[in-house]
């Protein structure tokens, strides 16, 4: 595109945006063609010299490739990717036995029956959209992040001191977990997650084509324990959620109270609702016994109509979706999506829904008209808030307590700004801006599409993320960065929360079930003996023990009948920061990472007869490609 087309094209999406709210938007585009001092010194501070470390991380999710990812911002620079929900090829994630038993362990014995009549033991696939850091007094404390997974009902979590996901459950009663935000404070604490999908109570066929039988289910868990602490079922499906920082509510949108089944009835009503979960009320109702219980979870009814104090129902313009905690502790955004407003709810109001009857409006103190199609808010330390507008492709900036004072009847415009974005924004994140430590330096809008921005790549196009600079009174796109299905959401954390270690502590739990067995196989581990063990109870199941240390393997060959179940143990010795090896054995459709200090390993049927290699497959050494060894099958006998 020539610099005079550019100059046309925005200026024509700055009219169109004009056009549709009414504001006239006059800087809109300005500047798109002209470098100031300004906008090259921005686009300096994101470009970081070799060798430089970025200032922040970026915790991206990935959508339906069902990673997590680690960027650097604000280089956008992408470092690594933690295979979660998904399969992974390098690091034998799916495979070794350590991420089979995190992959399987908190699936419901239904489910393990379901995959095991199609063949698997697993799922293969999921739908990663919402990954969060835990919590201590509002501010993310490096412990851990959380994420769903809408594609298959799960929920699971990273350890940040390895970078690496040590528990996935699976959540009973409800369907496709899509919004999910760890409590800010105390702290996390909690773990909310909503079921999306509306769907019979007691999902057994029993009841199927009567959908006012269907309801919603809205499930808290321990994120320490990584079990479900409790559900509440809901009227109208639930979209996205976050809650306060005083440690009293959650809150979900709705964008379907209709509890329609196709597009008309699902858009029907001009209001929608955000269900309000009042915390201690159903501890409460728990402890005194007012639930059911379900798949053994304790499930309370917070119903519309139901007359408790659970839950309320705050009415709010057509099919909200993000809803965003404002690190002023006290607002909370709830995006129209269809209505070209933001809701913003006061949180101290929401007391007197409970206590008072309150009418639910009550608590909305803004509304201001933004845009079209705003679905997520980002903050920074000024009382500035930042919202996507997906249908404009732009984010407003916009001033929280001059949209307090319009509600109040205050002639006052409450948009600060407004720039172009390419194209389509989803979520937006601000470097801390979830949290109560928001600084305003960085902004990420994550845009569905990218259509010319890139080389084209064919039909399928990456989404496009776009780097803007917040520090100064005027919104700066500096970097243009291509990325994989799909990233919905993102975190940007201040360097100094988190700290991974180089070597793995070789007590980790992650090969705890590889200690036990290698105890009783009368085993040391990191000896680099050449150790081969058959089952006393099972002949057919045979376990190798071997170290590595680059650039050899302790064992260097050995040998195994047609047909007998072979695990392979191997226990990296090297304790250098970056010497991982790796496990593959050729033609066996195995491999594995093996950290430096770690343990993994591997089972297969060793059903091929004849000399098979097995090499390193982490290049750790000039010698890294004399790092083999054989596994030699004798033929079964005829
Ligand atoms: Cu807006 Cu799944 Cu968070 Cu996507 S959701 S954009
Ligand atoms: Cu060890 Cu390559």
């Amino acid at each position: 595109m020539s610099e005079q087309d550019k100059t046309l094209n925005v200026t024509r999406r700055g009219l169109l945006s004009a056009t549709a709210t009414g504001a006239v938007l006059a800087t809109t585009g300005v500047g798109a063609t002209l470098m100031s001092a300004k906008e090259a010194s921005a686009a300096a501070k994101s470009a970081l010299e070799p060798g430089e470390l970025d200032d922040y991380y970026g915790f991206w999710s990935s959508g339906q490739t069902g990673e997590l990812r680690i960027m650097g911002v604000p280089s956008m620079r992408e470092f690594m990717r933690v295979p979660v929900f998904n399969r992974c090829s390098a690091t034998g994630w799916g495979q070794t036995n350590e991420s089979k038993k995190i992959l399987t362990e908190g699936l419901l014995p239904e489910t393990k029956a379901f995959l095991a009549a199609n063949g698997k033991e697993m799922y293969d696939n999921g739908d990663l959209h919402h990954p969060h850091m835990s919590f201590t007094d509002g501010v993310y404390d490096g412990r851990f992040i959380f994420m769903n997974d809408k594609a298959n009902t799960r929920v699971a979590r990273v350890r940040c001191d390895v970078m690496k996901c040590d528990k996935i459950i699976e959540i009973p009663n409800a369907m496709d977990i899509h919004g999910m935000r760890p409590q800010k404070y105390p702290r996390t604490g909690y773990i909310f997650a909503n079921g999306e999908h509306e769907a019979p109570l007691v999902n057994d066929g029993k009841i199927l084509d009567e959908p006012s039988e269907y309801v919603n289910i809205f499930t808290a868990i321990d994120g320490d324990e990584m079990e479900v602490s409790w559900q509440v079922i809901v009227s109208g499906n639930l979209d996205n959620t976050d809650c306060d920082y005083q440690g009293k509510y959650a809150i979900s949108t709705s964008y379907n109270s209709e509890m329609g089944m196709n597009l008309a009835e699902m858009t029907e009503a001009e209001m929608d609702h955000v269900v309000v979960f009042n915390l201690a009320e159903i501890e409460a109702g728990i402890a005194a016994g007012d639930y059911q219980e379900l798949n053994g979870v304790k499930v309370v009814d917070g119903r519309k109509g139901q007359n408790k104090n659970y839950t309320r129902y705050v009415p709010i313009p057509n099919s909200p979706h993000g809803v965003n905690a404002a690190p002023d502790k006290k607002h909370i955004m709830i995006n129209g999506k269809l209505s070209p407003t933001v809701s913003v709810i006061d949180v101290e109001k929401l007391d007197a829904l409970f206590t008072d009857n309150a009418d639910e409006r009550s608590c909305i103190v803004a509304e201001p008209e933004l845009g079209l199609g705003p679905l997520h808010t980002a903050f920074d330390n000024k009382g500035n808030a930042y919202t996507t507008l997906f249908l404009d492709s732009q984010v407003v900036k916009w001033d929280i307590q001059k949209a307090i004072d319009l509600y109040a009847g205050k002639d006052v415009d409450p948009v600060l700004d407004k720039v172009d974005v390419h194209y389509q924004p989803g979520h937006n994140s601000t470097s801390m801006g979830e949290t109560a430590d928001a600084d305003g330096q960085w902004l990420i809008s994550m845009n569905k599409f990218s259509k010319d921005r890139f080389l084209n790549v064919g039909p399928l196009k990456p989404e496009n993320e776009q780097l803007i600079d917040i520090s100064g009174d005027k919104m700066k796109v500096v970097h243009d960065g291509p990325t994989f299905a799909e990233p919905h959401d993102s975190i940007i954390v201040r360097r100094d929360i988190v700290n991974p270690v180089n070597v793995w502590d070789r007590n980790d739990p992650m090969w705890e079930d590889a200690r036990i067995q290698a105890a009783a196989d009368g085993i040391d581990l990191e000896e680099g003996a050449e150790d081969i063990i058959r089952d006393k109870d099972d002949s057919t199941k045979v376990r190798v023990y071997m170290t590595s240390q680059a650039p050899m393997f302790s064992m260097e060959k050995f040998t195994v009948n047609q047909g007998d179940e072979v695990t392979i143990y191997v226990t990296n010795l090297d304790d250098v920061d970056d010497v991982t090896h790796g496990l593959c054995m050729a033609n066996f459709g195995v491999a594995m990472e093996i950290g430096p200090m770690a343990t993994a390993s591997v089972t297969f049927v060793a059903e091929r007869p004849g000399v098979h290699w097995y090499y390193c497959q982490w290049f750790c050494h000039a010698l890294h490609m004399e790092m083999r060894g054989r596994m030699m099958v004798n033929p079964r006998e005829a």
